[in-house]
């Protein structure tokens, strides 16, 4: 079997910061490398203070000018060119995101590009359809009132996205910014540098004013991240990534008082009760677990199965996960990609220590593997399962973001609501049951901005996606984004 890398398929080049409509290789250059082999890919420019201030200027300046005079429709229209001019590039942005981040092909073929394309069609769509209020009052003395609403963009918008859906992530964000008439400065993952790229080329071709998109590579603390976060010119910041990032981001925010969007960590439960169709649970858990090699917010860390079928599904579970290559290539889904850096697999292979320090027994995996090929210099790691963890133990509460799950047995349905809850995260829950009336009741009980029944990652884009407590502040999708990047303005009319 061949291990593509892919990166042949791809110029060694210097990715620039992409400002006022110009690309800028100033600055000093930073590798980026691709995890299937240790290889450099290409080497972007690290954004300093005043590209930074200089991203911030065009910015303001786009508002101030052609950008801020756009009507919906031209923005819509807008959108649907970025959409096509991906769409047109398809090919090369799948390889690209499969160099920076090792992903499987079938992966970024079918979720990552595609949903981003479908991430500007939506939002092109969606336009102007934030919906304002009106109060008409007829005062004591027979006055007319008339107070309506209209909905007014943020003004500069930094985007910070991560590296495990980097593309899906960033445009995730610019998409409804961009639709409601702000100008965003993008700031894409340090670990993969690439797509964002790639869009920022797309964005200039499609002819958007100056300014109206600008893109700054570099990394969080002390760099880019953090000097777009605190800059006073910056009016909102939209971000995805770990919850102690965006902690820091927030106290960077509380300066000017910005308004923050926030998808941040999970520790995510799925629940399978003894009556669920056995199959579609192990499959789906071996999903949520495992794929892009564990490194989804939404993936499942924890599983609590209903006693009666305990072993069987941990001995499912585990054949499943020892079928799984390592590496490998194109469209087979039973593939598992290497995890996204060394720096990342330390602190995996960290908590594959602390498990076996906690008492876990290890059904499979915990390890790191070793090859004889071109995969030896990749940074994989075995899917891994674990039983037998006390419920306090902190790999059961610390979100590990690799292809790892512990399984343990519940009782009854009030202790698995309890276990589910035990976690300072909330973003997502999966229920696996075929009795509707529980699903129903354990759902609604789930703290989580997202509860799947029966299924996992089942995503419209329309619906609320966000999560409670650790897991973020607010929701995007949908109108829920167009009312974070948009702000009602109340306007009184006495007449
Ligand atoms: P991260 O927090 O390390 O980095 C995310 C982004 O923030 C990067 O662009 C980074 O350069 C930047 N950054 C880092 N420190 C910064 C700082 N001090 N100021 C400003 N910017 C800073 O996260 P990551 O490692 O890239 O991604 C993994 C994490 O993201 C996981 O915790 C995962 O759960 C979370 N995530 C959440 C969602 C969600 O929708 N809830 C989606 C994907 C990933
Ligand atoms: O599919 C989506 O819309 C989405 N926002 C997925 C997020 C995945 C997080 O890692």
């Amino acid at each position: 079997m061949g291990h593509h890398t892919l990166t042949d398929k791809i110029p060694e080049k210097i990715l620039a910061n992409f400002i006022g409509g110009e690309f800028s290789s100033e600055g000093k250059l930073f590798e980026n490398i691709n995890p299937r082999d240790g290889s450099t890919i290409s080497q972007a420019v690290e954004a300093d203070a005043s590209a930074v201030d200089r991203a911030v200027s065009a910015a303001s300046a786009a508002l101030e000018g052609e950008w801020g005079a756009t009507s919906p429709a031209l923005r819509s229209r807008f959108l649907h060119l970025i959409a096509d001019g991906i769409e047109h590039r398809f090919d090369e942005f799948v390889s690209a995101e499969v160099a920076d981040t090792g992903k499987d092909l079938g992966h970024a073929r079918t979720i990552d590009i595609p949903r981003s394309m479908a991430n500007f069609r939506t939002y092109a769509e969606l336009i102007g359809s934030s919906k304002g209020e009106s109060i008409h009052e007829i005062g004591a003395d027979g006055s007319v009132t008339l107070n309506y609403t209209i909905r007014r963009p943020l003004g500069v918008v930094a985007a910070i996205a991560p590296w495990n859906l980097p593309l899906l992530l960033l445009t995730w964000k610019v998409a409804p910014a961009l639709a409601c008439g702000n100008s965003v400065i993008a700031k894409p993952s340090e670990l993969t540098p690439t797509t964002a790229t790639l869009l920022a080329e797309v964005i200039s071709d499609a002819g958007l004013p100056d300014g109206a998109f600008n893109l700054l590579h570099g990394f969080g603390g002390g760099s880019a991240g953090e000097l777009l976060a605190g800059h006073r010119g910056v009016d909102a910041i939209s971000f995805t990534g770990s919850s102690a990032t965006g902690a820091s981001i927030m106290r960077l925010a509380s300066e000017t008082v910005k308004p923050v969007s926030f998808e941040l960590g999970g520790k995510n439960a799925a629940i399978i009760f003894k009556d669920c169709d056995f199959d579609q649970a192990v499959n789906g858990s071996v999903r949520s677990a495992f794929s892009n090699c564990g490194q989804v917010c939404l993936s499942t860390e924890r599983i609590y199965v209903e006693r009666p079928i305990y072993d069987s599904f941990v001995s499912a579970m585990k054949e499943r996960a020892e079928s799984i290559v390592l590496g490998g290539a194109e469209d087979n889904t039973e593939n598992m990609g290497p995890l996204v850096s060394d720096e990342h697999r330390r602190k995996v292979a960290g908590y594959f220590d602390l498990a076996v320090q906690e008492g876990a027994t290890v059904v499979t995996g915990n390890e790191i593997p070793s090859f004889d090929d071109e995969r030896k210099k990749g940074f994989y790691v075995r899917p891994t399962i674990w039983t037998g963890l006390r419920e306090d133990a902190r790999c059961l509460h610390e979100e590990v973001f690799g292809p790892v799950c512990h399984v343990a047995p519940f009782d009854d349905e009030a202790e698995a609501v309890r276990l589910a809850n035990n976690t300072q995260y909330g973003l997502a829950t999966a229920i696996w049951t075929q009795n509707l009336g529980q699903a129903h009741r354990v759902a609604a009980k789930m703290e989580t901005g997202i509860v799947w029944v029966n299924s996992w990652f089942l995503r419209h884009l329309q619906t609320p996606f966000g999560g409670m407590k650790l897991s973020g502040v607010g929701r995007e999708g949908g109108r829920h984004s167009m009312d974070f990047y948009s702000q009602p303005s109340n306007i009184c009319v006495k007449s």
